[in-house]
């Protein structure tokens, strides 16, 4: 074992960067810690602005290389290797995963780390797929040309992700970029940087070469996220996370006018209509609000209920939220495990104090559990359901990012159209009814890069992924993915 990743969930000390084929130490180090007790699992190596610039460097000298002259299948059969050996360690990338993100075990095995390999796959399948566009030609003379386009990769991708869903996130954007034919430097969040680095373990295990898959750890502003994204060898970059902070990267690469794949924020609504399937639209609504302890980009924050059913369905979610199991992540009955860190307990209890102050009706939680145990130094907040606030209070207009969500009545569709539009956001959306005129009707009027109904997070990798307003710039998914990662060259041959 090289990095510091493990068999087991554990970790031998410190997690390194991986540069050029080889693990790297930094200068400093920083502490992963493990959000459900607050104990440190490992120290982290950071890079700084030199290792970030070897690992772009390697990145570019991979393109030149192996890589680069790999032939499509070749590279895809590659990848389908990478998602053979994060199966053939799943239960490493699983207790790597609930350690550094507090998930319950049972999520982790059934989203994040199938989904890492499915990435792969998909990829690998769709590149083999992928046509690109052609003309026959005549110009009004007469002339008569052929127009075909090539696809050719974009160089050096920078990678920069959140900590909610670390491996799934960063597979959904590193596989589509390596089958394309470009490099990649990853930069892991600093809340979660250890199933990054076994993916480094994976990708030699695969054979990919060296200076393909390079990952730097570190921080943000005036640390490794800036200095990847502003640095000028890197082409393009693609990035999920807060709203904020693609801004001050849409910032950074304009000097040298990179293109840029933006996964942001969400302010996400649900409608849900008096004619839903009333059991089905409470387990998918459950699912929306409190899934990862909130702390997915597609959870539903805000709930608008038709009125005649509104108090019932409020009763019902109040039961459902109540009846969640907070506990350990690894145990196999744990349904809500805890934030991320002390700082985004902080962030999320502020909320909840200033929905207080904002003159909510408390359903039910609003404050912190209580174990007992060890779990008592997690960072546990009780889910939590609020009513009775103005459309424009701060609680409905930002995001949180917790088990935490606003229920509204309405009195009719159009009402309910126009209160769940009313945002700067617009990344998901979920409409609940069995009126299939209305669903439809209902789900092509929203705001929203996504529209589920019926249903909520329910994939197909091939379908366009994104936001509009400030949830985000671009579409990722199937072709969309590959058109991101690739550089397409027209040629034109006159006949
Ligand atoms: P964040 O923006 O704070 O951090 C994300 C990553 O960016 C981290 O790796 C961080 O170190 C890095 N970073 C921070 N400042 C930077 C800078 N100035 N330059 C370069 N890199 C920088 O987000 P987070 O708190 O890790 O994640 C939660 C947020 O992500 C939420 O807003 C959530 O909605 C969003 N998110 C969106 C999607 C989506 O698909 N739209 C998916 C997941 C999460
Ligand atoms: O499912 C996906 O492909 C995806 N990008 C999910 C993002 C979830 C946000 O937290």
């Amino acid at each position: 074992m090289i990095t510091g990743a493990c068999e087991t969930g554990s970790f031998v000390k410190p997690i390194l960067n991986f540069i050029d084929g080889k693990f790297v130490r930094g200068k400093r180090e920083f502490a992963d810690v493990n959000p459900a007790d607050g104990s440190v699992i490992a120290q982290v190596a950071e890079a700084d602005e030199n290792l970030v610039d070897d690992a772009v460097q390697a990145a570019r000298k991979a393109l030149n290389g192996e890589w680069g002259r790999r032939g499509i299948r070749e590279r895809a059969a590659r990848l389908h290797k990478v998602a053979d050996a994060i199966e053939s360690r799943f239960d490493c990338f699983v207790n790597a995963e609930v350690a550094d993100t507090g998930k319950p075990v049972t999520l982790a095995s059934r989203l994040d780390v199938p989904r890492a390999a499915a990435n792969f796959r998909v990829f690998a399948d769709a590149i083999k797929m992928a046509g690109v566009e052609s003309f026959q030609t005549e110009t009004p003379d007469g002339t008569r040309a052929l127009n075909y386009a090539i696809r050719k990769p974009l160089g050096v991708i920078g990678i920069v992700i959140p900590w909610n869903l670390p491996l799934l996130l960063l597979t959904w954007k590193v596989a589509p970029a390596l089958a394309c034919g470009n490099t990649v430097v990853v930069k892991p969040s600093e809340e979660t940087p250890a199933t990054a680095t076994l993916l480094a373990e994976v990708m030699q295990e695969a054979g990919i070469p060296h200076g393909v898959y390079n990952v730097v750890h570190g921080f943000g502003p005036d640390s490794t996220g800036e200095f990847l994204t502003k640095h000028p060898d890197v082409n393009a970059v693609t990035f999920t996370g807060e709203s904020r902070t693609g801004a001050a990267i849409m910032k950074a690469v304009a000097p040298s006018v990179k293109p840029v794949s933006f996964e942001l924020g969400g302010k996400n609504a649900a409608i849900v209509f008096a004619d839903c399937d009333f059991e089905e639209t409470l387990d998918g609504l459950s699912e929306a609000v409190f899934l990862n302890t909130g702390q997915v980009c597609l959870c539903a924050e805000r709930v608008y209920v038709e009125r005649s059913m509104f108090e019932q369905f409020v009763e019902a979610l109040k039961h459902k939220a109540e009846k969640l199991r907070q506990g350990a992540p690894s145990e196999q009955t744990t349904e809500l495990g805890p934030l991320i860190s002390a700082q985004h307990r902080a962030k999320v209890l502020s909320y909840y104090k200033l929905a207080h102050e904002e003159g909510a009706t408390v359903v039910t939680g609003g404050g912190v559990p209580e174990f007992g145990n060890v779990l008592d130094k997690g960072f546990y907040v009780q889910p939590t359901i609020y009513t009775g606030l103005a459309e424009s209070a701060r609680c409905v207009k930002e995001e949180i990012f917790g088990p935490v969500c606003h229920v509204a009545p309405f009195d009719s569709e159009e009402e309910a159209i126009v209160m769940a539009n009313d945002t700067e956001y617009g990344l998901a959306a979920s409409v609940w009814t069995t009126n299939l005129k209305r669903g439809h009707r209902v789900a092509q009027s929203m705001n929203a890069g996504i529209t589920w109904v019926n249903c909520w997070f329910l994939r197909d990798l091939r379908t366009p992924f994104g936001g509009v307003g400030l949830s985000g710039i671009g579409r990722e998914g199937g072709m969309h993915s590959l058109n991101f990662y690739s550089e397409l060259n027209n040629i034109c041959i006159r006949l």
